[in-house]
């Protein structure tokens, strides 16, 4: 019996259409960023911080991911931002072809930066490149300090891991060191930034790190 391996075949697949759309980007110049996280943690709050400390110095554009509604891309719309909303239905995570279909009519001529925030799920979307530059997770330390371990995946695949609502930590049992500890056990590479959406705390630190690399990484791509 000869058995197919689906899903290799399926990335496989993807890949070559995340290649596609990481040529696509160069030629244009876009810095594409994708945002991924468990449902809730943080990723459109950590979004509007973002955006609204360097919509003045970039010309910034976001594509969210959503199983349903387009609440997210309101939320973005508000800050005067453009968006474009994928509802993806049953499918817990974007793909390469939904960003290279969402392109056709999401033009990004003369912009700088793309944001896509991701679907909300721990394990999926880390699976799926999408073309991007910058792979940031957004983690709620109030998930526990034991959740790089139990789902390494994500937190093995991003380049940026944001620990947000660290507002919380005084209501909760969290140890932050060990969580930080864990998250380069999984990812010895990984830059962590301690946040709160909340109160702003960290959130400097955060924007200074993201605009210093998306510089030299533009730099190095003329
Ligand atoms: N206390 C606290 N709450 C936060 C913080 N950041 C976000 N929240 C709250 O957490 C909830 C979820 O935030 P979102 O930004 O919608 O999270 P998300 O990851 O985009 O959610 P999905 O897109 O549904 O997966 C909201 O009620 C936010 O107000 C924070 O730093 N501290
Ligand atoms: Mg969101």
């Amino acid at each position: 019996m000869h058995i197919i391996d689906v899903n290799s075949q399926i990335l496989k697949e993807n890949s070559r259409i995340a290649e596609e759309n990481r040529k696509l980007f160069d030629e244009k110049g876009l810095y594409v960023v994708n945002i991924m996280s468990a449902p809730g943690a943080g990723k459109t709050s950590v979004l509007e911080a973002t955006i609204k400390k360097i919509k003045d110095d970039y010309k910034i554009s976001v594509i969210e991911g959503d199983l349903q509604t387009s609440i997210d891309a309101d939320r973005i719309g508000a800050l005067n931002i453009s968006s474009y909303q994928i509802v993806t239905g049953t499918v817990c995570h974007l793909d390469a072809r939904m960003i290279h279909n969402a392109l056709h009519e999401f033009q990004q001529d003369g912009n700088d930066i793309l944001f896509i925030e991701n679907v909300g799920n721990l394990v999926c979307p880390a699976d799926f490149e999408l073309g991007e530059k910058l792979k940031v997770m957004v983690f709620s330390i109030v998930e526990g300090a034991e959740k790089p371990k139990k789902y390494p995946v994500m937190f093995h695949a991003v380049d940026v891991v944001l620990l947000n609502k660290i507002d919380l930590a005084p209501y909760s049992d969290i140890d932050i060191e060990l969580l930080k500890k864990n998250v380069l056990e999984i990812n010895p590479t990984a830059t962590i930034f301690p946040v709160s959406c909340s109160t702003g705390e960290g959130i400097e630190e955060w924007v200074n790190w993201f605009k210093k690399k998306v510089n030299e990484d533009k730099n190095r791509n003329k």
